[in-house]
């Protein structure tokens, strides 16, 4: 049996009986024709002759600076963020990709796409495409490639099919200008968590689609921190407006409204608003978003922005008035509701007296200026959310599927890891949800990867690493209650005064610190998530999390004329009702529970990114931030569980079901003959193909292939048969 050394490590097994010839051949060809340029440092981490942190820095380093930014172990992609156009996207590089293992060409995102399709065809299994990574790293990118590739080679000449394509395509121009924005940290953020699933029919070909969204950071709307930015649609709009437009809803520049101007950024390096408004309005026809729905997006934006602009004095009681009619006049006309109520919506508020669990009398209550203030702010967060959900739910009426799907491709891009200087709610979330991603990973990749072999009875010796899961249980527990738990204790007992919840929350906090990955601080807390420590703000904190639109706004919005306003608030909370509505906590940790299962039911492929500077310079390799991540992200685990285990495995019922071919034992001709149970089925073919036995194992109820060489000669055998099989066919029918 011929085994290949390399590194003093047995790498293939090359089939004797079929002959690895095939994918030598045509793979060295490539090679030479497509990559001319040298690459540096090895393509695959488990082939690292010492397996350290810094041995793995070393070698993304070296790839990075020659502009080698994809590495793997294994089937996972390291990707190192260029910060520059590598011209590695184009059709060119694409088509070479097509139809090829990734063991025949270098490393790519392209790969990853091709190997998920292609496993998706072949094997009948849904996939999905995780993308983890820090802020600023290259998830949302890498998301892209993905779905061009996919669109690329997924056939179809049928003009519906090229439509989902399309719509599919749109989709990214349009959710990131409603869901991105410039932060400290990467000047398209991701202000949201996105999964997009990919529907396909028997032959592979894409008939439908569906996103589900992730906590859209509507904090944003009404502020932003020094020199970031609200949602890109903003400067888009108040930049490129038509005429009419700034006629109709009294669009001026971003340096009109407060919203856009507060955090004194107006412009971003590298993006154009004007070009980018032009291709908003293209996805949004794409999308099938009619022009009657397209104004009606225009004047919901137009009213966040002018209700942004409207001021509160003081009158001799402290209450609040607002300073010039004229805006709140114009919000009215906006929103199509009575100015008047427009007013007093925001400066007074109605309670209603309780005696008993009846309700019982009304009165006014005056707001001061900062009470009013934080009124007309959540009037705006929560239009611009409603909105955004009903682009995305009006996305998914477009893209549905008019048939049953065959498989599904999943891809996951979320907010990155963040730390800034003020953490608060959402930064906890977009933490949390990075938390339950490394969960997955760890779950999948490390732990019961080392279960199953231990099941299996392998000789292993046990591989250390950090397990988040305490991290996780931390926010999410409900008993004994971790931070969201407490959060929603805290909003419940105090739900009038968001700063007595606020206080309530530092009690409650104060019994976590019991957890080393705690420390409650006063007015703040520290978590030590597994990307890093983050010092959280709690002020505010309970009131995000309540996240509820005072009752007087709803009635506002009530007596309006606009449909469509209308149609963006359905659900009118039940003033009797006892029962607490979900809180923003709630809803995260659901919708991440729902993600984790939903993932975990597919068949996973990892792409890690990693930002090798904070400055966005396609030139500095900042060694000690890389090194941070290779630890946090456990590359090094990553490889050692990896190198001393099998790189695949499947069922034995689905190896017999798809290299039937390789063995008289199970076919003949070309027709499938096995009347055996599926396991010795599976045994016969591996013993027939003549791999060395080392390179596979039968476990229990699946069958284990070391190395992804030795898969990918199954894999050549059975094409080259195939071929052979066609080509005799036809010889037959030429001869007959
Ligand atoms: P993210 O999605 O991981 O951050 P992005 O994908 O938005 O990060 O990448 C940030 C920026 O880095 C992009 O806008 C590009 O300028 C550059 N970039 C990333 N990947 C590439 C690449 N492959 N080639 C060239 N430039 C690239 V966040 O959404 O903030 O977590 O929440
Ligand atoms: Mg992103």
């Amino acid at each position: 049996m011929a085994v290949s050394k390399k590194a003093g490590k047995k790498v293939a097994a090359t089939p004797k009986k079929a002959g690895g010839a095939a994918k030598g051949k045509v793979a060295k060809a490539d090679w030479k024709e497509g990559f001319k340029k040298k690459s540096v440092g090895v393509t695959d981490m488990t082939l690292l002759t010492t397996i350290t942190n810094e041995s793995i820095n070393e070698n993304l380093d070296k790839r990075w600076k020659n502009g080698d930014i994809y590495t793997y172990i294994g089937g996972v992609l390291i990707s190192v963020n260029p910060f520059r156009d590598l011209g590695i996207y184009t059709d060119e590089v694409l088509s070479r990709y097509k139809g090829k293992n990734r063991l025949e060409v270098p490393p790519h995102v392209f790969s990853i796409a091709e190997s998920a399709y292609y496993n998706m065809n072949a094997y009948h299994e849904n996939q999905c495409v995780i993308i983890s990574g820090e802020s600023g790293a290259g998830k949302t990118e890498a998301a892209k490639r993905i779905m061009q590739y996919i669109a690329e080679v997924s056939g179809g000449q049928d003009s519906s099919i090229q439509e989902i394509k399309d719509m599919v395509l749109a989709t990214n121009p349009l959710l990131e200008s409603f869901g991105c924005a410039k932060t400290l940290r990467n000047n398209n953020s991701s202000r949201h968590g996105k999964y997009l699933e990919i529907m396909f029919n028997a032959q592979g070909e894409p008939i439908g689609a569906q996103i589900t969204n992730y906590l859209l950071e509507k904090g944003r709307v009404v502020g932003q921190v020094e020199s970031e930015r609200n949602f890109h649609i903003f400067y888009q709009f108040t930049k490129a407006a038509t005429s009419e437009m700034r006629e109709a809803y009294g669009i001026q520049g971003p340096e009109a409204y407060a919203y856009t101007s507060v955090s004194n950024c107006l412009d971003v390096a590298g993006i154009d608003d004007t070009q980018d408004f032009d291709e908003t309005i293209k996805a949004m026809q794409i999308i099938g978003l009619s022009d009657v729905e397209q104004s009606e997006i225009f004047r919901m934006l137009a009213s966040i922005l002018w209700i942004g602009n409207v001021q509160f004095e003081e009158d001799d009681s402290g209450n609040s008035v607002v300073a010039d009619s004229g805006v709140t006049d114009f919000i009215g006309y906006l929103l199509e509701v009575d100015p008047a109520l427009v007013q007093k919506a925001l400066t007074i508020r109605i309670m209603e007296t309780q005696r008993g669990g009846r309700r019982g009398s009304v009165y006014d209550v005056p707001q001061n200026p900062a009470q009013a203030s934080s009124v007309r702010d959540g009037l705006a967060k929560a239009i611009y959310n409603n909105l955004f959900e009903w682009i995305v739910s009006k996305i998914n009426i477009s893209m549905k599927p008019r048939s049953a799907a065959a498989q599904i491709i999943g891809i996951l891009d979320i907010f990155g890891f963040e730390i800034f200087e003020d953490n608060s709610f959402e930064q906890l979330c977009i933490n949390y949800v990075n938390e339950k991603l490394q969960q997955i990973f760890i779950e999948l990749t490390l732990k019961t990867e080392q279960e199953e072999y231990v099941r299996e009875q392998i000789k292993w010796t046990p591989i250390k690493y950090f397990n988040n899961k305490i991290v996780c249980d931390l926010i999410e527990e409900r008993r004994p209650p971790g931070i969201f738990a407490a959060l929603n204790d805290a909003c419940a007992t105090a739900h009038a005064d968001p700063t007595a919840a606020d206080n309530s929350f530092i009690q409650r906090a104060s019994a976590l610190s019991s957890n080393p990955h705690f420390d409650s601080r006063g007015a703040q807390f520290l978590v030590k998530h597994y990307a890093g420590d983050v010092m959280y703000n709690v002020a505010g904190m309970t009131d995000k999390n309540k996240d509820t639109l005072v009752k007087d706004l709803l009635d506002l919005i009530g007596t309006s004329t606009n449909q469509f306003l209308q149609g963006l608030f359905p659900d009118r909370p039940d003033p009797n009702s006892k029962k607490r509505p979900p809180t923003a906590g709630d809803k995260i940790r659901t919708s991440a529970q729902a993600l984790v299962e939903n993932l975990m039911r597919a068949q996973p492929s990892y792409i890690r990114t990693i930002k090798p500077n904070q400055n966005r310079s396609g030139s500095e390799y900042d060694t000690k931030a890389v090194l941070h991540q290779i630890k946090y992200l456990g590359l090094q685990e990553n490889i050692r569980v990896r190198r001393a285990g099998f790189a695949y495995r499947n069922t034995f019922e689905k190896m017999v079901e798809r290299f039937y071919l390789l063995s008289p034992a199970t076919s003949y001709a070309g027709e499938y003959t096995w009347q055996g149970d599926s396991k010795s089925g599976c045994e016969k073919i591996l013993t027939d193909t003549g791999i060395a036995k080392e390179e596979w194992q039968m476990g229990v109820t699946k069958a284990f292939i070391k190395n992804p060489e030795t898969l990918f000669a199954l894999e050549t055998m059975r094409d080259r048969y195939w071929h052979n099989m066609a080509g005799r066919i036809q010889r037959a029918w030429r001869n007959y």
